[in-house]
């Protein structure tokens, strides 16, 4: 091998630290991603994209689906985890195997060896939606990681800590990236900015985020 580029490590991505316990594995999601939108098609023929309503009232901006035997919704009643689509009363759609293979790859790949999803939130995010600062605590515990998986137009991630007032680093999450949060920053506030308009070759005007969990 010409000595020039011993140093240089192709299959591994560039990752980026988010906080203690939080990686960013830029472009880790590229190979996966035909397989992921043509397995999308068939979730979201059988469970659409809905506006959900939070328990205050207000419609959320990003239309939500979700996959695997647990999807996490929201309504007056509060935010949890249901087997069933309270829309058609059928449970979620299966957990593609692209989509489950992604998740354990990713969460290996940022030291997290035994993340097992079944739950996968997917967002869709026209221009203009966005999802203020939250803290992600429906599941039943928080030994688990959460993957995150971005898709299609770009959004600027905003991590922080522990308490909402701390304070947030901004990540622009392009097609394809994916972020993994556990360990002592598995209950750090997050959120995503506006969605600017523009367009991405494989997804027209709009995001996907694909969230990853063991919620129950
Ligand atoms: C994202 N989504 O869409 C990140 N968390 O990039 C979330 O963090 C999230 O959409 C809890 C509940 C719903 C969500
Ligand atoms: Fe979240």
């Amino acid at each position: 091998m010409n000595d020039l580029f011993e140093n240089s490590a192709p299959l591994d991505p560039p990752r980026e630290v988010m906080a203690e316990g939080a990686i960013l594995l830029r472009g880790a999601a590229l190979p996966f991603a035909p397989d992921i939108l043509v397995a999308l098609d068939g979730i979201t023929a059988r469970s659409p994209f809905r506006h959900m309503v939070t328990p205050g009232g207000y419609r959320m901006s990003a239309a939500m689906t979700n996959c695997g035997i647990a999807g996490w919704i929201t309504d007056r009643h509060g935010y949890r985890y249901d087997r069933v689509d309270p829309e058609n009363g059928f449970p979620w759609p299966a957990m593609p195997t692209c989509f489950l293979d992604l998740a354990v790859s990713a969460a290996a790949d940022a030291g997290y060896v035994n993340f097992v999803p079944d739950a996968c939130l997917i967002n869709r995010y026209d221009p203009g939606a966005r999802l203020s600062l939250h803290q992600d605590k429906d599941e039943q515990d928080f030994v688990n990681p959460i993957v995150s998986v971005s898709l299609g137009l770009p959004a600027i991630f905003q991590f922080g800590g522990l308490t909402r007032s701390d304070p947030v680093c901004k990540f622009a999450m392009r097609h394809g990236d994916v972020a993994v949060w556990g360990g002592p920053s598995r209950l750090n506030f997050h959120g995503v900015a506006g969605v600017k308009d523009g367009h991405h070759d494989m997804l027209g005007s709009k995001r996907i985020n694909l969230t990853f969990r063991r919620a129950l």
